[in-house]
């Protein structure tokens, strides 16, 4: 049992790092049906032994899931401030990976107030809407497998861990559900074929609670938040039965593909589903490639879709999915390695 859930702690992370290293040339690209060729192109080079290139570098999506895996493990209560620092030291010693535009400002006035109210800042992004960006989501990853049998926790680290850079519900729930899904992942078992009917029936329902618990808290108000995800899983549940060969651009329509939550949390759902079957023009009889490579093939936010789609993807089947030539190409797979392995040790080491 443990040797699977170490296999599981691996796949994810890699699935992270493989997904945010591979999609990030192509972040903001529109694709057309002849890029759909240069990317299966570069998935055969990628997996050749033979091929030698310097490694795709990681970008922020990375660089904040090593800092949330850090204060998973190196504090033995959740301490935000602790988190708070490791975000803004990463930014600081590289900020051109890639952040958000309007994050670093986040970042400052955390530096600036000297992390006394380290909450505080996101709060007043946007006029005080706060970011709706998928930041939040696309580095929840290592909460899911740390907390993964403990939900309650896991929803309260994970949105606290949200609100430091990201208030707006959108992001916050959009975080959630990324969450829930690698947690789901985690849970099923990989020799088992996944019914994605069901899978998607159980996000639908743990987000009808969050989102009806939204809600409650404020009885006058009736926003569109209120079913956001819920109707964007319905979306994704339709898809499933929709076999046809072009789809790409309805699941861009219906789904979305940029760089709010709404628009690529349930998208990368979406990515990991379809890939479970064969999918027109990617060429692959692997499961993990298969899902990072269709997440990028849709364009967009590339990135963070195929990092998100790939940590769901490597929480399902483990990290021997996972082509150990595609592991050499990308930046920070061996440590990440290492890493997994202390969050899962860390685990038994801290009481809950
Ligand atoms: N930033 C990028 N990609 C674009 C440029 C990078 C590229 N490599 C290059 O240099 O050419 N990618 C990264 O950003 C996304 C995560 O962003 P995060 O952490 O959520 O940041 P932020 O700034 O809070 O939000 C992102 C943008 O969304 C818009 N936005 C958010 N909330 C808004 C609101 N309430 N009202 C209006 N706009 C809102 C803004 O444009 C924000 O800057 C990932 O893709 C990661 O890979
Ligand atoms: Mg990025
Ligand atoms: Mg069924
Ligand atoms: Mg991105």
């Amino acid at each position: 049992e443990s040797v699977l859930l170490k296999s599981k702690f691996r796949g994810s992370l890699l699935g992270a790092v493989i997904g945010d290293c591979t999609g990030a040339p192509f972040e903001g690209d529109t694709i057309t049906s002849g890029d759909k060729i240069v990317i299966q192109r570069y998935f055969d080079k990628l997996e050749d032994p033979e091929f030698k290139a310097p490694f795709k570098p990681y970008t922020d999506d990375t660089a904040m899931t090593k800092s949330v895996v850090k204060f998973l493990t190196d504090k033995p209560e959740p301490d935000y401030k602790f988190l708070a620092r490791l975000f803004v030291n990463e930014y600081m010693k590289e900020p051109r990976r890639g952040y958000g535009a309007a994050i670093g400002e986040v970042f400052n006035k955390m530096r600036l107030s000297k992390f006394d109210d380290v909450f505080k800042p996101a709060t007043e992004q946007f006029q005080g809407k706060g970011s709706y960006g998928n930041g939040g989501a696309m580095r929840v990853a290592p909460i899911a497998l740390y907390y993964h049998d403990n939900y309650d926790a896991m929803l309260g680290v994970a949105t606290k861990a949200t609100k430091l850079t990201h208030t707006n519900t959108f992001a916050i729930h959009g975080a959630l559900l990324q969450c829930i899904a690698v947690r789901e992942a985690l849970l099923a078992d990989p020799k088992k074929k996944l019914d994605p009917e069901e899978f998607v029936a159980s996000l639908q329902e743990k987000m009808k609670k969050i989102e009806n618990a939204n809600v409650d808290r404020d009885l006058e108000s009736s926003s569109p938040e209120d079913r956001a995800y819920q109707d964007k899983l319905k979306i994704v549940e339709d898809l499933i039965g929709k076999s046809y060969e072009d789809l790409d651009e309805e699941v861009i329509f219906q789904l979305g593909n940029g760089i709010s939550a709404y628009e690529s949390v349930p998208t990368a759902i979406h990515c990991f589903l379809r890939a479970q079957n064969d999918i027109a023009r990617i060429e692959t009889g692997n499961q993990f490639r298969r899902t990072i490579q269709y997440a990028i093939s849709l364009g967009g936010d590339t990135d963070t879709i195929a990092s998100m789609a790939g940590a769901i993807a490597g929480a399902y089947l483990g990290e021997e999915a996972v082509n150990s030539e595609l592991i050499r190409h990308c930046e920070f797979t061996q440590e990440m390695t290492e890493v997994a392995d202390n969050l899962l040790s860390a685990k038994g080491e801290f009481p809950k």
